[in-house]
Formats: structure tokens, C-alpha cells, sequence
């Protein structure tokens, strides 16, 4: 059984690549770092990698740099990609950075065959499952598969293992940045891949309109639970990068945990940030979610933010501080 995953990767002619809804560039890094790791075992399959078209504009850039092929075209309407369609045109489906077969874009109940993921709440959906907890990111995790197979790293491949590591890392800050990410980050700073270039594109690209609404958000940030829980608010008027927002707020010297709420459509997107020993995958397990210690997200049906709010300081009231 050893080394299934390889075998299966060797033998599939046709492969689609999922991963998760609002792609990250660590999504985005593990797709194209895998579609890197298949064509060198399998140079002749066609893979295809599958994106959420409504993620953010930074990531544009590195879209266009990895020059993505994609099944459909840009504008075909989800509900035109139909489970049928989607596992009659490929024999093996793998899934990126996620955690839940439920939040992979593109997802319709199909069989996933290969996940690969380093989330501590991985609901381990697919035949295979390749799972490393202890990886800062999942590019690191497919950098593992990449040196195992004993394939050499190329500037490209570099250039998609950096984007999961900087953006997973918050640039080499979080408490997941570690002896690993550094060593893995050397290898790509010694093909060529620029740290700050990265950088520039990752988290200076904001527009003027997207400044003063993260503005106007940090403004309405609350404190609860004396002092030590920091939650913020994003109506949907508001232009603001949850992720920005969550690591700013943070930075409050009380702050243990931080939340963040994002009005969606027909739901309450919770994005929670622990700065202690405080486990907030738990929380998010409550709120219809999971992902990391520090670092996890759910979500919240049928509330207004407000009412999501005051869920979530109910049950950091109670469970929690
Ligand atoms: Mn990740």
C-alpha cells in the first residue's frame, strides 16, 4: 500500500485539482505545486485546475503567472458544473488546503481520490489521505511528496511553495513559522524567487476605496470578556479583507482571541485568531467550521450580524473566558 497516491497520480489520465471556496495563496500555491508534482510523474495526463473565480484581486497576478488551464470557461455558471459532468470528464479528482470536502469549490458530492491538507480539523474525506498537522502550510506539505519522490525543486515549483508559506505564515510571524518553513523558504530564496516581490503582490495592492473601509471596520471593533476578545464587523457594504482585518485587530496588547464576522449572502462568515493557548478550531467546530489552534473559521445561519455578534460573546462568555 505503500506509496499509493503516487501510483494513482502515474495511472490517471485525465485529473482535476479542487480547493477551497475564497482561495488563499497557499490554495493557489498547493494547486499549481501539485499540477508541477503530476506532470513530472505523469508528464502526459491533462490537469486542470479548478479556481473559485470570486477570489480576491491580489491573487490575479499570481493566477496569471501560473497561466491556469481551467475546465470551463471563467464564466460558466456554478450550477452548470454538475457533480455528473465534473466525475465523468476526469478518473481522479485531489483537493488542496481543505478541510472539509464541503468547502472545495467546484464540489458536488463527487468521490475526492487524493486529499492533501495540514489543517488539525481535516475531516479526512477523500480514498486517500495525505494529512501533515505540523506543516505551516499545504505547499510544504506537497514539498514533502516533492522530496520523498526525490524530484528536484524548480523555480516555478519554488515560486508556488513561497506563496503558500509567506501567506499561511503571515509572513513568516504566526506561531506555525518554524525551522521547516525557513528551510523550505531558503530552497526557494536560492532558485530565485523574491521575498518582497511576493510580498508586494500579497499585501500592498489595496485599492483607496478598501483603505478607508478597513478604516470605518476597525473603528466598530468591540471588546468583550474584559478586554480579552476583540471581535469585528464586515456588512456587506463594506470592501474589507477579512484576513487583514483579523491580524490588525489582533495586535491589541489585551486581546487573547479575536473574531471576526463577514456578512455573506445567506450566512455569517466567523474567522477566529487565538493568541494564547486558546484553541479556536474548537470554536469554530461549534459555529459549523473547523481549521487550526489558532487560526479557524465557521459559520453562522439564519442571524444578522448583530445577533451573530452577541453568539459568539455568549459562548466565549461560557465555554471559554
Ligand atoms: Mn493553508
Amino acid at each position: 500500500m505503500k506509496n499509493t497516491w503516487q501510483l494513482i497520480f502515474k495511472k490517471a489520465k485525465n485529473i482535476l485539482i479542487l480547493t477551497h471556496v475564497d482561495p488563499d495563496a497557499d490554495a493557489l500555491g498547493s494547486a499549481y505545486l501539485l499540477r508541477e508534482l503530476i506532470k513530472k510523474i505523469n508528464p502526459r495526463a491533462r490537469v486542470i485546475v479548478w479556481l473559485d473565480p470570486q477570489h480576491k484581486n491580489e491573487l490575479n497576478a499570481f493566477i496569471k503567472k501560473a497561466d491556469i488551464s481551467t475546465a470551463y470557461p471563467q464564466d460558466t455558471p456554478l450550477n452548470v458544473r454538475s457533480a455528473n459532468v465534473c466525475q465523468k470528464q476526469f478518473d481522479l479528482i485531489a483537493s488542496v488546503d481543505a478541510s472539509d470536502a464541503g468547502r472545495l469549490y467546484g464540489y458536488k458530492n463527487q468521490k475526492i481520490d487524493i486529499c492533501i491538507d495540514h489543517h488539525v480539523s481535516s475531516r479526512k474525506f477523500a480514498e486517500i489521505n495525505i494529512i501533515d498537522h505540523s506543516a505551516a502550510s499545504c505547499t510544504l506539505v506537497i514539498y514533502d511528496l516533492l522530496q520523498k519522490l526525490k524530484i528536484k525543486l524548480t523555480k516555478t515549483m519554488a515560486e508556488y511553495l513561497y506563496w503558500g508559506l509567506s501567506s499561511d505564515t503571515g509572513n513568516f510571524a504566526f506561531a506555525n513559522t518554524d525551522a521547516r518553513v525557513f528551510s523550505a523558504a531558503q530552497a526557494c530564496a536560492r532558485l530565485g524567487v523574491n521575498p518582497n516581490a511576493v510580498y508586494n503582490k500579497l499585501n500592498e495592492q489595496l485599492s483607496r476605496r478598501e483603505i478607508l473601509d478597513f478604516a470605518r471596520a476597525v473603528s466598530q471593533t468591540q471588546s468583550f470578556c474584559r478586554q480579552k476578545l476583540s471581535v469585528a464587523i464586515i456588512p456587506q457594504t463594506l470592501k474589507v479583507d477579512n484576513r487583514f482585518l483579523i491580524d490588525f485587530i489582533r495586535r491589541e496588547k489585551n486581546a487573547e482571541a479575536v473574531a471576526v464576522l463577514v456578512e455573506k449572502a445567506d450566512y455569517i462568515k466567523v474567522s477566529l485568531r487565538s493568541k494564547t493557548a486558546l484553541d479556536v478550531a474548537k470554536v469554530a467546530a461549534h459555529f459549523n467550521g473547523g481549521g487550526h489552534c489558532k487560526a479557524a473559521a465557521g459559520k453562522i445561519f439564519g442571524a444578522t450580524l448583530a445577533e451573530a455578534q452577541k453568539q459568539i460573546v455568549q459562548y466565549f462568555n461560557k465555554n471559554v473566558f
